[in-house]
């Protein structure tokens, strides 16, 4: 509800109430019997989840566009007509058996700011802008956070368009499938400033009783698919010293990234898809395909594990006699944000009396896309236990109400009126 800011005007507050229901509804669709959600993105499920993020938004009287690459924008004009905006964004499509949160919070966030503007009767200064950015996620196209690094001018327009899912469905097609390819070109608008309240989906900020996370960068992301084709045999037959074994191959890989990752102690790798052909109990697998996804907050040891990687690639290759060719997914470098808008969130949490730390992102945000194009920070609040990408993601509703009243203060801060 609007309370009065001392000079007699109501001040803007967030509507907890409205925000948890929101988060609820969305984290129904999608929905699976273990308690998780599935929400490609561009699939039905997304489909649906768009259109009702869309209507929140119309409800809100706010001028909704979408852009080529099916990024949806939610505009509360200010009284400068417009020209110059602030957007707060995040994502609503999901991983697989994901957890409610992670991207829907900062969206419905967003929109719950915007909603205390309206409630309050008050016509910012300059104008709000809520989004939601398509393929944050990365899981059925690469590269992730490709919607927002479309939007950014990251990636040309019909490169973007034309990623194929492992069907062969291009994301144009995706897109006309479910009526969210729109006509507005990459910079049709361009935010001053763009912020984006995420939970931070690690253990930090639980771990060390945390309420607020100022995230002043994101770590650096490396993601390839490896092919390994060895010879398909009779395990029962075949002597160790005879085998061609992709799976063999394909295993060691995963022994040598943990220990890469222990030997550097900031290197995080993971093995989060694999497949063996023909797949029988009792064949030598013939071919093994997976992906790899490297984390460095340092460019140069991210560069450094890519090329460890290569060479252990090219010693298997010749010790096990399997063929090995790597494709590179993703690279985007470590980011940091602007010191000015992180400077801004510590203020605002400590005046609410929030404790709050300096932090770099593990996971990565589209915010660090839109930090391309204008000064960008983040806002976290605390995972409990640090799970995400899980259905027991967990964050409390006292903590994600504190999020959402510091991404309002400093957007009042930043607004003006
Ligand atoms: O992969 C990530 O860090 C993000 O969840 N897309
Ligand atoms: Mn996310
Ligand atoms: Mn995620």
């Amino acid at each position: 509800m609007a309370v009065s800011d001392g000079t007699g005007k109501p001040r803007p507050e967030i509507r907890g109430d409205i925000l948890f229901d929101h988060i609820r509804t969305l984290s129904l669709i999608g929905a699976d019997p273990l308690g998780g959600r599935t929400r490609l993105t561009l699939t039905e499920e997304d489909r649906k989840a768009r259109d009702i993020l869309v209507k929140w938004m119309k409800e809100l009287d706010l001028d909704v566009r979408v852009d080529r690459f099916g990024n949806i924008f939610g505009i509360l004009e200010g009284k400068d007509g417009g020209k110059d905006s602030l957007m707060i964004g995040s994502h609503i499509d999901t991983v697989i058996h994901a957890g409610p949160y992670d991207g829907c919070y900062g969206v419905l966030s967003g929109l719950a700011v915007a909603r205390a503007f309206r409630e309050a009767g008050c016509i910012p200064g300059r104008s709000l802008v809520v989004a939601a950015f398509t393929n944050e996620e990365g899981v059925r196209f690469q590269p992730d956070m490709l919607g927002s690094l479309a939007f950014v001018g990251g990636i040309p327009a019909d490169e973007a368009l034309s990623v194929k899912d492992d069907g062969g469905t291009t994301v144009g097609e995706a897109l006309s499938r479910i009526g969210y390819n729109g006509n507005e070109e990459p910079g049709f608008l361009i935010p001053s400033e763009y912020l984006e309240l995420h939970v931070e989906q690690g253990p930090r900020l639980d771990t060390e009783k945390i309420r607020i996370g100022v995230v002043e960068g994101v770590q650096g992301i490396s993601w390839w698919r490896v092919s390994i084709t060895g010879k398909a045999n009779h395990a029962g037959t075949t002597p160790t010293n005879m085998r061609h074994d992709a799976g063999y191959a394909a295993a060691s890989v995963s022994v040598f990234l943990r220990d890469l990752a222990v030997s550097t102690g900031t290197t995080l790798a993971t093995i989060g898809t694999i497949n063996f052909e023909p797949g029988a109990v009792n064949v030598i697998p013939s071919r093994a395909v997976f992906t790899v996804d490297l984390r460095d907050p340092d460019c140069t040891r991210l560069t450094e594990a890519e090329e460890k990687l290569a060479e252990f690639l090219q010693k298997t290759a010749g010790e096990e006699g399997v063929r090995i060719s790597a494709e590179h997914l993703v690279r985007f470098d470590p980011v940091v944000f602007d010191r000015g808008l992180a400077d801004e969130i510590e203020k605002v949490a400590a005046a609410r009396g929030l404790s709050s730390m300096r932090m770099v992102s593990g996971a990565g945000h589209d915010a660090q896309m839109m930090a391309r194009m204008c000064r960008a920070a983040m806002i976290f609040v605390p995972s409990v236990g640090g799970i995400s990408h899980n259905p027991d993601e967990h964050t409390s509703e006292d903590d994600m109400a504190a999020g959402a009243e510091v991404l309002l203060d400093v957007v009042l801060k930043l607004l003006g009126d």
